[in-house]
């Protein structure tokens, strides 16, 4: 059995699928495989391992071979599910190891927004560290403020906890369906979208992109936000339209802004964004610890080694190819 994986993992996740007899083959390269280049190297393996590889319909229509397919991520965006679906392949993702770390990314994001800690970084670079005056570089507190999450599911919930624990936030959130527990365990309150954007000092976005999700902060949420507020993204990048958020940090329609998560990724370095004193932005390293990235392989490594002994794999998003 060999299964082809599209960038190098963790030793962990490796080691467990050599160690179940698996032969494994890595794309070394820094570059990401095209379509073709893909459809090719996983001809003669049984599964595929995907490390952010886009999967398109013309890939899993000429894979149905692949016994299953693995995602070294919880997000399943850059996937056609339903086209894998109809070729029988079960998809596996990685749910809830990365939660915490995610969640980090998100509070270090807020703190750093709220107090401009990359600009003020970047100003002592540029040697602009002068005459002290106790009018500026000022930030704004966040004790006892209203945390909005957009999303709240494993990572939201990690996120809001973070909040309560070091700020005493008071949280609202806004979902399709109401989180109870969530509710009982940090009295969080489920509020509409609009009562999200109007009430949130902070808020945070943590849901899938879907189409229903795709767009959703554009200049209309912008404007119905406070002006003191600060937009959080570490989800996906389309969740928010960017050219309406730099209009809304433009004309101080909200405060601050801490992404990341951006459209397109990379970001190219001359973006505004990047200058602004009241937005931070980091490379999509939400899950980017030791720990965390260790954990990941390892359950993309168990939906593997399961699928290919023709089990039910753990982690599946499309739990209809078993029926
Ligand atoms: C990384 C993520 O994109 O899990 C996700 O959905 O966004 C991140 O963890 C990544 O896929 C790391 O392998």
């Amino acid at each position: 059995m060999k299964v082809f994986v599209t960038r190098v993992i963790p030793e962990e996740g490796r080691k467990l699928m050599i160690d179940a007899g698996i032969e494994v083959e890595e794309w070394k390269e820094k570059r990401g495989l095209s379509q073709e280049e893909l459809i090719a190297h996983t001809r003669d393996c049984d599964a595929l391992l995907s490390v952010s590889t886009r999967l398109d319909k013309d890939f899993l229509e000429a894979s149905s071979h692949l016994k299953v397919i693995a995602l070294h991520s919880v997000g399943y965006d850059h996937v056609d599910v339903t086209a894998a679906t109809a070729v029988k392949i079960p998809i596996g993702n990685t749910p809830g190891v990365l939660s915490a770390a995610t969640a980090d990314t998100a509070f270090l994001l807020m703190l750093a927004t709220s107090r401009k800690a990359f600009y003020m970084h970047k100003s002592i670079i540029k040697g602009e560290w002068g005459f002290f005056d106790p009018t500026e570089n000022l930030g704004i507190e966040l004790r006892g403020k209203t945390l909005g999450v957009f999303g709240l599911g494993k990572i939201g919930l990690e996120m809001a906890k973070c909040c309560v624990g070091a700020f005493d936030m008071k949280i609202i959130y806004h979902n399709r369906s109401r989180n109870e527990p969530a509710e009982k365990e940090l009295n969080a309150h489920w509020v509409s979208f609009d009562e999200l954007l109007e009430q949130s000092d902070v808020l945070t976005v943590h849901t899938a992109l879907t189409p229903e999700t795709e767009g959703k902060f554009d200049w209309f949420a912008f404007e119905k936000m406070k002006p003191h507020a600060i937009f959080i993204n570490t989800a996906r990048g389309a969740i928010h339209k960017e050219g309406d958020l730099l209009k809304a940090l433009q004309e101080q329609q909200i405060w601050g802004a801490g992404l990341d998560v951006t459209n397109p990724e990379p970001m190219r370095p001359d973006h505004p964004l990047l200058n602004m004193p009241n937005v931070s932005v980091l490379p999509h390293i939400g899950s980017a610890t030791e720990e965390t990235r260790a954990a990941m392989s390892v359950l993309a490594a168990r939906n593997i080694i399961a699928g290919l002994k023709g089990e039910r794999i753990p982690f599946v998003v499309n739990p209809e190819v078993y029926k």
